[in-house]
Formats: C-alpha cells, sequence, structure tokens
C-alpha cells in the first residue's frame, strides 16, 4: 500500500513525568517511503527523543503518531520492533559472536544476507580481517570492536532486518568522512523502498536528504531540502558555519 512505513507525528508533544517543560513540543510531520527524512539540531534538542517516540519508547501526553496508517499506540511491540529497525547513538553488542550479534535474534538470515549488509555497511573488511570472520566472538558491551566498528556493525544489523522504517540516531558521526560518505552511497539501494529518518550532526551527511527538519528546543524552526533551508533558515545556516 501507498501508506507501507509512512510514519507521520501529528502535532506531538511530549515531557518526561516530573519535568516542568515538554521536551516535544508541536511537532509535525511525515516521513515518506522510499524517500530520507532527516533531522538536525543541537545537542539536547529533542531529536533521539523523537525517534524513541516513534518506537514508541514513550508515549506523547497529546498529537498522534502513526506507522502504516496505524497509530504506535495500537501497535504490539513485536509488530513495532518488525515494522521499524532503529540504530541507536550508543549502539551495544551482546556476547555472541560478529554473527549473532548481526542476527540479532533473526535466525533465518544467512551468511550471504550478513556479508552482503555488511558490504553497505562498510564493515566487511574488518570482519574479514578477522580470523573466524562471522564465528569471531564479541564480547558483551563490544570492548573487542572499536566504536566505528560497533557503528558499522549496528547498521548492518539494522539492514539485516529488512524493516519499512529506518530510524538512524547519529549513526554516521564516528565514521570518517570518506566511509561515511561510501556508506551513504552504499544504502539507497540497500534500503529501497523503505523510509528513513536520520538523526545527522554533520550537514555533509544529509545534504542529499528529500526533506530536512531543524530541530531547536524541542520545535521543528524549519523544514525544507539543504538548498531551500540554506537560503533561508537561520538555525541551518548557523548550523551550517559551525
Ligand atoms: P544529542 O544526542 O546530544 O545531539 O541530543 P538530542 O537532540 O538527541 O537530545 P535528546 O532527545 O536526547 O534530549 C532532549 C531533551 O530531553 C534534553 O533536554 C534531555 C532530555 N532528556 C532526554 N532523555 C531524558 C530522560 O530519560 N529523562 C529526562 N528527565 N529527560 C531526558
Ligand atoms: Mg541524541
Amino acid at each position: 500500500t501507498p501508506e507501507a512505513g509512512r510514519v507521520v507525528f501529528e502535532n506531538v508533544t511530549f515531557g518526561f513525568p516530573g519535568a516542568e517543560k515538554p521536551v516535544i513540543k508541536n511537532v509535525s510531520f511525515a516521513a515518506e517511503p522510499g524517500k530520507t527524512t532527516a533531522i538536525i539540531g543541537s545537542t539536547g534538542a529533542g531529536k533521539t527523543v523523537l525517534l524513541n517516540l516513534a518506537l514508541r519508547l514513550y508515549d506523547p501526553q497529546q498529537g498522534s503518531i502513526t506507522v502504516d496508517g496505524a497509530p504506535v499506540s495500537e501497535l504490539t511491540r513485536d509488530q513495532l520492533a518488525d515494522t521499524l529497525s532503529l540504530v541507536p547513538q550508543r549502539p551495544y553488542m551482546f556476547s555472541g559472536t560478529i554473527g549473532s550479534n548481526l542476527r540479532f535474534g533473526r535466525t533465518a538470515a544467512t551468511d550471504e544476507e550478513l556479508w552482503e549488509a555488511l558490504r553497505v555497511a562498510q564493515g566487511e573488511d574488518f570482519v574479514r580481517e578477522r580470523e573466524l570472520g562471522l564465528d569471531e566472538p564479541v564480547s558483551q558491551g563490544g570492548t573487542s570492536v572499536s566504536g566505528g566498528q560497533r557503528q558499522r556493525l549496528s547498521i548492518a544489523r539494522a539492514l539485516v532486518s529488512k524493516p519499512k522504517v529506518y530510524l538512524f540516531d547519529d549513526s554516521f558521526s564516528a565514521l570518517d568522512v570518506a566511509t561515511d560518505a561510501r556508506l551513504r552511497a552504499a544504502l539507497p539501494s540497500a534500503t529501497q523502498g523503505a523510509t528513513t529518518i536520520i538523526v545527522a550532526q554533520r550537514v555533509s551527511t544529509i545534504t542529499d536528504a528529500d526533506q530536512i527538519l531543524v530541530i531547536e528546543g524541542g520545535e521543528i524552526v524549519g523544514r525544507g531540502t539543504h538548498d531551500e533551508l540554506l537560503g533561508s533558515n537561520e538555525v541551518y545556516q548557523e548550523i551550517v558555519r559551525s
């Protein structure tokens, strides 16, 4: 259906219990299937909370969030987990192997699929260099892999699950600019048709996004393409300059 993977926020307001002020204020946007929506804004602006709301880690006090036209409040955790894959800002590893970390409970994924996901996520080389490859042990917390490798494994894990919606929370900033560029060049064909939402620090990560949301203090203060925002939005201009 044309709704497949469509994520819609309508007038969403959310505050943490006990906090005086909401951290998300009257946010509305639609993230469309086959397109990339980028979210940019300073630290503490509310980017991670927005993604967590889509995953229903918390429920908004006002407004609605729908995925595929259905309110997320009516979806089970399993349904949400099948539809949306989050690459968290701080990726985690559990004790097992590189392969089991990539499968993450999806035992049906073949080794071929894991290698394909690693290829896209720019993780193929460092896994091939490991003596045991996919069977290489990983300790909990992933101390045997570097931060950038952990991020790439986490991206590959999301690709293996083939969700309708990808949520990348600052997943590219630990990568050097060249790896970031290669990864983003490989992503579109791997995520074709899916809805992609990317939280970014670097403007270069999102210049080709279909829509960019600029968020400040929990509010959307600008939206458009890179060129549109560059010409019209002071907050965005400031981010580009910094
Ligand atoms: P980042 O990752 O540093 O670029 O910042 P954002 O944009 O991801 O910020 P976010 O969404 O983590 O936090 C937005 C606001 O919400 C910020 O004032 C901190 C606050 N906040 C985040 N998580 C919690 C929480 O678990 N409890 C409470 N009380 N406040 C939280
Ligand atoms: Mg964050």
